[in-house]
């Protein structure tokens, strides 16, 4: 069936794509997860109005630097990273992008070029919507051509249309929430929706001392920790739950071999838990853990040949001043 094309203001279309109507809704997932073993739940559950909010709030933590240091990076580099394609882009990004970082870029590229497209791809209608609509008042030169829907089927659809180069962004290290196959598959996909020559833009929290991974996702004001024990308030207000978060401890470390940082929400003591509205009786033991989130960091090195294996080139670097995060540019083959 055709995507559905809705233009709000003559600036801004918001396209859905059908096909994220079968993906496991959070009960389903919730469900699963908490039957499973070990029990898991997506990291893409934490991200709920409060769970937004309290991620933005980690992003100001001082123990958190990965948003400071990619803006870094994006405000000293932002001139060059528009130019290296030498050609008039088209911009798309996975994810509604943040404001300061996206606009940043936005910013240089319509000072290079006078008019830009830019392409968002997020599962939320609501995040879409505004960011979109905010960046349309604030630039003239800019066009917003939304697609609503989740990253793979997006990707994968025929939705996409470009009239120019394209640049296309995942930045955030958000590709770090991607086990290693799912993240080779989606620069694939990024792949197989560009052609040679256009580029993707990857921002990547680089590998470090276990110290400094530890504290940035065990702050000790203890935001980590809420907006990680907020997927359990979050079940208690959507699938009538009776979780005590306080039962639940924040555990967060780096898994040196693998490369994560992984993260956990563990009971302190036995207990029993009713999931009413999906009809599903959890127990767990004293230490018992469910895994919330793993946030994988990469060498310079990994990337090159995750690109590689993906059809990319890897074409230039830039690092913050204390080397903590790089931002990538790889060029489609
Ligand atoms: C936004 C997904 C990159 O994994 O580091 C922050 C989210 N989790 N603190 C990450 C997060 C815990 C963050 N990403």
């Amino acid at each position: 069936m055709r995507p559905i094309g809705t233009a709000v203001s003559d600036r801004f279309e918001l396209i859905e794509v059908p096909g994220t109507t079968g993906a496991p809704s959070f009960a389903q997932d919730a469900a699963a997860g908490l039957q499973a073993t070990p029990k898991h739940l997506s990291s893409k559950y934490l991200y709920d109005a409060v769970g937004s909010a309290l991620f933005d709030a980690i992003t100001h933590l001082p123990e958190n630097y990965l948003t400071r240091a990619e803006t870094e990076i994006l405000r000293e580099w932002g001139w060059q990273i528009v130019r290296v394609l030498d050609a008039p882009l088209d911009f798309l990004e996975l994810g509604s992008g943040s404001a300061v970082k996206t606009r940043l870029l936005i910013e240089e590229a319509l000072r290079v070029q006078g008019k830009l497209r830019y392409s968002p791809i997020d599962i939320s209608r609501e995040a879409l919507q505004a960011s979109s609509l905010a960046l349309v008042d604030a630039f003239p030169g800019l066009s917003v051509r939304a697609y609503l829907g989740d990253y793979f089927n997006v990707l994968a659809s025929s939705a996409l249309r470009f009239d120019r180069r394209v640049l296309a962004m995942f930045m955030g290290s958000n590709i770090g929430n991607y086990e290693p196959a799912d993240s080779r598959r989606i620069l694939s996909l990024i792949a197989g929706a560009l052609r040679p020559g256009d580029g993707l833009l990857l921002g990547t929290d680089l590998k470090k001392e276990r110290s400094v991974l530890e504290l940035a996702y065990n702050d000790p004001a203890g935001v980590t920790a809420a907006f990680n024990r907020n997927l359990l308030a979050r079940m208690n207000r959507e699938l009538e739950a009776d979780f005590d978060v306080r039962n639940f401890k924040h555990v967060s470390h780096y898994d040196e071999r693998r490369g994560s940082v992984d993260s956990f929400l563990e009971a302190q003591k036995p207990m029993e838990v009713w999931l009413r509205s999906i009809g599903v009786r959890v127990s767990l033991a004293a230490g018992e853990r469910i895994h919330t989130e793993s946030s994988y960091k990469f060498g310079d090195d990994d990337v090159a040949s995750l690109a590689n294996e993906a059809g990319f080139r890897l074409a230039s670097t830039w690092h913050d001043r204390a080397k903590r995060f790089s931002v990538h540019l790889l060029v489609r083959s």
